[in-house]
C-alpha cells in the first residue's frame, strides 16, 4: 500500500482530486452560463488556482475559519457549502444565506466556519486578524485561515494586519494566492517583491513560498502553519505561487499573449494530481468518469433549481439590518 505525506490516506487524495475537478467544470460552466446570460452575477473564476484553496483548506477542523478571498472558490466546497446553495446567491434568492443580499462570493456561512470582509481587495485581511484575536481569547486552539491575492498585498491593509497579527501573536494563516496578475496588471510590474512571502520578514514571521499548482505542497504548508498557529506562535505568511487561466473576470478581455497562456497550463494541478494517483494505482478513467458524470448533474441540477427559486419579499430587505423594523423607507 502507497505511503501518502503528512499522514494522509488514498481517500483524503481522492477528495483533494474530486474537489479540484469541481472547481474546473465549475469555472468552465459558469464561464459558459454567465456569457449566456443564465447567471446574473459576473464570476470571479479560480480556473488553475484550484490547488491552492483545497490544500490549504483540507484538513481544517470544524470550528476552524476560513476568510476567502473573491476567488478562493474552493474553500467553499472544501468547508461544505453547496453549490446549489452558491448559485441560489448568485440569483439573488431568497433561499440564499442572507436572502438574497449578498453575492456569492460575498456570503458568509458561519456554521460552516466561513467569514467574509467587503467588496474591497485585502479588506477580508484585518478582518480575519480580529477574528483570530477572538479565536486566541476563547483558547480552544483554533485558527483562521485567511485568502488574498497579490494585489491585495499591496495595499495598507495586508500591512497593518500583518503588522498586528504578529504582535499579538494571533493564530491566523495568511494565504497569498499569487496568480501573477492583479486585474491585468503584471505583479512583476507593481508588486516590489518578487516573492510576496518575503513581506513577512518585515513583520517578525515566518514567510514562505511553495507550488500553488501542486495540492500537497499547499497542503503541507499550510498544516506547518496551522501547527504553530494552534500552539500560540502566531501567524505564517503563506504565498501559493500559482495561475489564473481566465481573465480577471468574464467581462474583461484577455490581455496576456497565448503563448503565455499556454505554457501555463504546463503544470496544471488537476493533471498533477491525478498522475500521480494514477501511478500508484488508485484513479482509474471510470472513476474520472463517473466523478465527471456526477459533477455535471450537480452543476446543471444546482443551476436549474437556482433558476426557479423563489425571488425574496420587497418587505423583507431591511432585515437583519435594523434591531427595530423601519417603515421610513416606505417599506
Ligand atoms: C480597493 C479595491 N481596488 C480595486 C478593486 C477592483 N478589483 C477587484 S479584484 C481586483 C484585482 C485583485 O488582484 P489580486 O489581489 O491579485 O487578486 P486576483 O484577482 O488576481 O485573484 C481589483 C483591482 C477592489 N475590489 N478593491
Ligand atoms: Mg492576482
Amino acid at each position: 500500500m502507497a505511503k501518502f505525506p503528512y499522514g494522509l490516506t488514498a481517500d483524503d487524495l481522492l477528495k483533494m482530486y474530486r474537489l479540484i475537478l469541481f472547481g474546473r467544470r465549475y469555472g468552465e460552466s459558469v464561464d459558459r452560463w454567465y456569457k449566456a446570460g443564465r447567471l446574473p452575477q459576473l464570476p470571479y473564476i479560480s480556473m488553475g488556482q484550484e490547488a491552492v484553496g483545497v490544500g490549504a483548506c483540507y484538513g481544517l477542523r470544524a470550528d476552524d475559519w476560513v476568510l476567502p478571498s473573491l476567488r478562493t472558490n474552493e474553500a467553499y466546497w472544501t468547508r461544505g457549502v453547496t453549490v446549489l446553495e452558491q448559485f441560489h446567491g448568485m440569483m439573488g434568492n431568497a433561499h440564499s444565506i442572507t436572502g438574497g443580499r449578498e453575492t456569492s462570493n460575498h456570503a458568509a456561512y458561519p456554521d460552516r466556519g466561513i467569514l467574509v470582509g467587503t467588496g474591497l481587495i485585502a479588506s477580508q485581511i484585518p478582518v480575519a486578524v480580529g477574528a483570530a484575536i477572538a479565536l486566541k481569547r476563547k483558547g480552544k486552539g483554533d485558527v483562521i485561515v485567511c485568502f488574498f491575492g497579490d494585489g491585495g498585498s499591496n495595499r495598507g491593509d495586508f500591512h497593518e494586519a500583518l503588522n498586528l497579527a504578529s504582535m499579538l501573536k494571533a493564530p491566523v494563516v495568511f494565504v497569498c494566492e499569487n496568480n501573477g496578475y492583479g486585474f491585468t496588471a503584471p505583479a512583476s510590474e507593481v508588486v516590489t517583491a518578487k516573492d510576496v512571502a518575503d513581506r513577512a520578514m518585515s513583520y517578525a514571521m515566518p514567510g514562505k513560498t511553495v507550488d500553488g499548482q501542486d495540492v500537497l505542497a499547499v497542503y503541507g504548508a499550510a498544516q506547518e502553519a496551522v501547527k504553530r498557529a494552534r500552539q500560540g506562535e502566531g501567524p505564517t505568511l503563506l504565498e501559493c505561487k500559482t495561475h489564473r487561466y481566465l481573465p480577471h473576470c468574464p467581462s474583461v478581455e484577455e490581455e496576456r499573449p497565448p503563448e503565455v497562456l499556454h505554457k501555463m497550463r504546463q503544470r496544471d494541478p488537476l493533471v498533477i494530481l491525478g498522475d500521480r494517483l494514477q501511478r500508484e494505482g488508485l484513479l482509474s478513467q471510470a472513476t474520472i468518469q463517473s466523478m465527471e458524470q456526477e459533477i455535471r448533474q450537480e452543476l446543471e441540477d444546482s443551476l436549474e433549481q437556482a433558476e426557479h427559486g423563489p425571488i425574496p419579499e420587497p418587505a423583507e430587505v431591511f432585515h437583519n439590518l435594523y434591531c427595530e423594523p423601519t417603515t421610513a423607507m416606505g417599506l
